[in-house]
C-alpha cells in the first residue's frame, strides 16, 4: 500500500466524493433531511402545537451553531413538558425479558454514573464522557435527521450525532423520527459496549467516499442491524437495534410472532425495502454481534473504492491508502 497526499482530489478516479478527514471536517457534515419536520409537516404530532414548534426551533439552532471545538454547546437538555416518566417506565419494565444482554449491561451503568431513571435527565455532555470512556465514541448535537451520507461519515470518527428535541407528548411510544429518548435509551446504551462500538465505526468507515448507491445499501444495513436488529442470544431472540429499543409499541410487535424474521445476510439485508413510517413487516435476525461484525466486513471489503482507509485515534483522523 502506498501512501498518498492528503487531499482526495489526488485519488485517481476524479469521482469520489467529498468525505471527511479530520474529525473537525464533520462540521460540514451537517445536511438535514427535512421529512417529519413539525414546522412543515401536517401529520407531525407537534405541527399544531407552536409552543412545541418554537422550542423545537430554539433547540435546532444551538445544534447548526456547533463546532468541533466548541463543546460548551453540548447542551442541557431541555424538557419542559414531558412525558418521559411514562416513557422511560414503559419500556423499562419490559427490557429485561426483550433487550439484549448488551443493552441491560449499558443502561445499568448509565442508571448509576449519569443520571439514568423516571425522574433523570441525563446531560449530554456526561453521557458523552460517559461514552468515551467506555469505547471512545463521543456525542454531537445535530439540528435534526442528517443525511445518511453524513451521519456514517461521523461514525467513522467514533461520533455520534445526536438530537436533542423531545418527541411531542401526544405520541410517546412510537416516532418516527429520532429524539433525545431514541438516542438516549435506544443507542447510547449499545454505544457503551465495545464490539458494538467497532462494528458502528466499521459501516462509517466503509461508507467514506462511497457511491450514492453504496451509501444507500449501507443505511439499509444500518437500518436493520443498528436500528432495528434482532440477535439470538442464549437459545432466545432479543432486540439491540435502537429503534426499537426505544419504541415501546415497535419493541412489543418485533418480539411477538406477528412480523416476518430472516436470517441477517448483508447481501440480502442490504437491499430490503424498508419504511419509516411505522413498524417494519421484516426484521434481520443475527447469530450474535460476532456473527453480523464479520458477516459486515465481508460485506464492506466487497465494496469497490479507487482507495481505502484507516482510523488513526491518536489524531482522531483517516489515513487514506492508494489501492496497490
Ligand atoms: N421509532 C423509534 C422510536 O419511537 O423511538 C425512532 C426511530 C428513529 C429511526
Ligand atoms: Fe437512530
Amino acid at each position: 500500500l502506498k501512501r498518498v497526499a492528503d487531499d482526495v482530489r489526488t485519488i485517481p478516479e476524479e469521482k469520489v466524493p467529498w468525505f471527511p478527514r479530520k474529525i473537525r471536517d464533520l462540521d460540514k457534515c451537517n445536511l438535514l433531511i427535512t421529512k417529519y419536520d413539525p414546522d412543515m409537516d401536517q401529520d407531525h404530532p407537534g405541527f399544531s402545537d407552536p409552543e412545541y414548534r418554537k422550542r423545537r426551533c430554539f433547540i435546532a439552532e444551538l445544534a447548526a451553531n456547533y463546532k468541533h471545538w466548541n463543546d460548551s454547546v453540548l447542551m442541557t437538555l431541555l424538557l419542559l413538558s414531558f412525558n418521559r416518566r411514562e416513557v422511560y417506565r414503559t419500556l423499562r419494565t419490559i427490557y429485561p425479558d426483550l433487550a439484549c444482554r448488551q443493552f441491560l449491561g449499558g443502561l445499568q451503568q448509565l442508571e448509576r454514573e449519569c443520571g439514568y431513571g423516571e425522574d433523570g435527565i441525563p446531560q449530554l455532555r456526561e453521557v458523552s464522557a460517559f461514552l468515551r470512556e467506555k469505547t471512545g465514541f463521543q456525542l454531537r448535537p445535530v439540528a435534526g435527521l442528517l443525511s445518511a451520507r453524513d451521519f456514517l461519515a461521523s461514525l467513522a470518527f467514533r461520533v455520534f450525532q445526536c438530537t436533542q428535541y423531545i418527541r411531542h407528548a401526544s405520541a410517546p411510544m412510537h416516532s418516527p423520527e429520532p429524539d433525545c429518548c431514541h438516542e438516549l435509551l435506544g443507542h447510547i446504551p449499545m454505544l457503551a459496549d465495545k464490539e458494538f462500538a467497532q462494528f458502528s465505526q466499521e459501516i462509517g468507515l466503509a461508507s467514506l467516499g462511497a457511491s450514492d448507491e453504496d451509501i444507500e445499501r449501507l443505511s439499509t444495513l444500518y437500518w436493520f442491524t443498528v436500528e432495528f436488529g434482532l440477535c439470538k442470544q442464549n437459545g432466545t431472540v432479543k432486540a439491540y437495534g435502537a429503534g426499537l429499543l426505544s419504541s415501546y409499541g415497535e419493541l412489543i410487535y418485533a418480539l411477538s410472532n406477528e412480523p416476518e424474521y430472516k436470517p441477517f445476510n448483508p447481501e440480502e439485508t442490504a437491499i430490503q425495502p424498508y419504511q419509516d413510517q411505522t413498524f417494519q413487516p421484516v426484521y434481520f435476525v443475527s447469530e450474535s454481534f460476532e456473527d453480523a461484525k464479520i458477516k459486515m466486513r465481508r460485506y464492506s471489503s466487497s465494496i469497490q473504492r479507487p482507495f481505502s482507509v484507516r482510523y488513526d485515534p491518536f489524531t482522531c483522523s483517516l489515513e487514506v491508502l492508494d489501492q496497490p
